[in-house]
């Protein structure tokens, strides 16, 4: 199954589905080993990781750079977060060009005006597109894709600037009429209020992706599987996870002088060897550099000590 099709089947399922974020290639991999179906590629943490903000700091060829290796890397689909679609309807249609030929399932675009700015700031750039105007975007995407099972999220913002229910449901209406495969609801609330209001008057013709950060201490599977959400994003744990990890770990290292106390509490050389299927290119070198072998120094990992031994010339 190719990875549209997977989170095309997603979106149209009655099961509910759990996304993670990744923010580059190696926490992509460890997303789908964890055994996530899809993942996340979100906007906030690759700006993070790259230690730039969340504001379109960065251009939508080096996310698509990074989106390459996620891609190259893992077998289940990523939903790109792609902001605005960084510019007007035609810089869409090329973006779900570039998608498609990078192997990514999906973009979701946020009906907000580029440069975006993060949800969960306050700034006076938190404000909606007109409403046709990302209908626009919405069928410029749906009429490029090459891919039947390419999917195209409708995201509003509207909770997020405080719109009210009509305005919301006004908007979806108009993104799903436009051919959005999902709508995405957010919500910086603390409690699932958005949501549970949202969901109370949405007549379930696309199915609704939720992003529950701010909100995710208020949410139960109950609740989920009551409100028929399709998928949930957790968006920005994996990004999260590594800043609170290597501070700690840096901190350590720092003030005792040595790594002897950390080395038990970080993977092992092994552990990214195998991240990296290094087996793989070891067996390749036995069929294809047998011819050379004997002028090969040969090398050996002492698994206990991480030391790289010379065997024999
Ligand atoms: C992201 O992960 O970049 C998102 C979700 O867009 S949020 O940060 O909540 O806006
Ligand atoms: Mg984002």
């Amino acid at each position: 199954m190719k990875k549209t099709e997977k989170l095309s089947a997603i979106l149209r399922s009655k099961n509910q589905s759990f996304f993670l974020e990744a923010h580059n290639a190696l926490s992509a991999r460890i997303v789908e080993e964890a055994g996530f179906e899809g993942i996340w590629a979100s906007g906030l943490s690759i700006a993070a990781s790259l230690m730039v903000r969340d504001n379109n700091e960065i251009s939508w060829t080096q996310v698509l750079g990074l989106l390459e290796f996620m891609s190259d890397c893992t077998t289940i689909p990523i939903l790109m977060d792609a902001d605005t679609g960084y510019g007007n309807f035609n810089n869409v249609r090329r973006l779900v060009t570039k998608c498609e030929q990078r192997d990514i399932a999906g973009i979701c675009l946020e009906d907000k005006i580029f440069p975006k700015c993060n949800s969960f700031r306050l700034s006076a750039s938190q404000v909606l597109a007109p409403i046709k105007e990302f209908c626009g975007k919405i069928r410029a995407a749906k009429d490029t894709q090459q891919d039947p099972s390419f999917s195209v999220v409708a995201r509003t913002e509207a909770f997020v600037i405080g719109a009210t229910l009509t305005e919301t449901l006004e908007r979806c209406d108009a993104y799903a009429q436009a051919g959005a495969d999902a709508l995405l609801i957010h919500s910086k609330k603390a409690t699932t209020e958005d949501i549970e209001l949202f969901m109370s008057s949405w007549d379930r013709s696309v199915p609704v992706i939720i992003v529950p950060t701010t909100y995710a201490n208020a949410l139960s599977h109950q609740l989920l599987n009551e409100l028929e959400i399709t998928l949930v994003l957790w968006a920005n744990h994996m990004v999260r996870a590594s800043i609170w990890h290597m501070q700690k770990i840096a901190s350590l290292i720092f003030e005792r002088k040595n790594v002897k106390d950390v080395t038990m509490q970080i993977a092992s050389i092994e552990e990214i060897f195998r991240l990296q299927d290094a087996e793989e290119l070891s067996s390749a070198e036995k069929k294809y550099l047998t011819p050379h072998l004997d002028r090969q120094v040969k090398l050996q990992l002492d698994k206990g000590s991480n030391v790289i031994k010379r065997l024999a010339e």
